[in-house]
């Protein structure tokens, strides 16, 4: 089964929408098996952004990453990569779609909330960078006939 790698940001966590970012996902139908909350070092976070190394905002974005707790989740279901990044809407918040969280929540590029794998190779790659093997708990939802055909 598809996995990703989706991430609250320190904003989020600040404006205390953890249970509504998580609920979004887990009542669309998505399993959650892996979740913790962490401080990002410096390190972390420029291995998660290396594709935007050099660009203006890479600063910025490493030091917003690391400036407050994040909560760091591996999440689980069909087409789970492109249905999450639907979930979260465009990178600027004035354009992603009322309804999805960014839409929803946000008014700032900077300050956009959630960040989800953009491709299921970048996932693999991203889980691996923040989760351990053990981190990540398999398991079998009882609903799962009740959303998969
Ligand atoms: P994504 O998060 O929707 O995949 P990316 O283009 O991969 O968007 O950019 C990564 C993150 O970098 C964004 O979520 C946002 O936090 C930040 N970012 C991207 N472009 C800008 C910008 O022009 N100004 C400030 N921050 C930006
Ligand atoms: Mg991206």
């Amino acid at each position: 089964m598809e996995r990703t790698f989706i991430m609250i940001k320190p904003d989020g966590v600040q404006r205390h929408l953890v249970g509504e970012i998580v609920h979004r996902f887990e009542v669309k139908g998505f399993t959650l098996v892996g979740l913790k909350m962490m401080k990002v070092s410096r390190e972390l976070a420029e291995k998660h952004y290396d594709v935007h190394k050099g660009k203006p905002f890479f600063s910025g974005l490493i030091d917003f990453i690391t400036s407050a707790p994040v909560i760091a989740m591996v999440w689980e279901g069909e087409n789970v990569v492109t249905a999450a990044r639907k979930i979260i809407g465009a990178t600027d918040p004035i354009s992603a779609d009322p309804g999805s969280i960014r839409g929803d929540f946000g008014v700032s590029i900077g300050r956009n909330l959630i960040h989800g794998s953009d491709a299921i190779e970048t996932a693999e790659r991203e889980i691996a960078l923040w989760f351990k093997d053990y981190e990540q708990v398999g398991w079998e939802p009882v609903r799962h006939s009740w959303l998969y055909e």
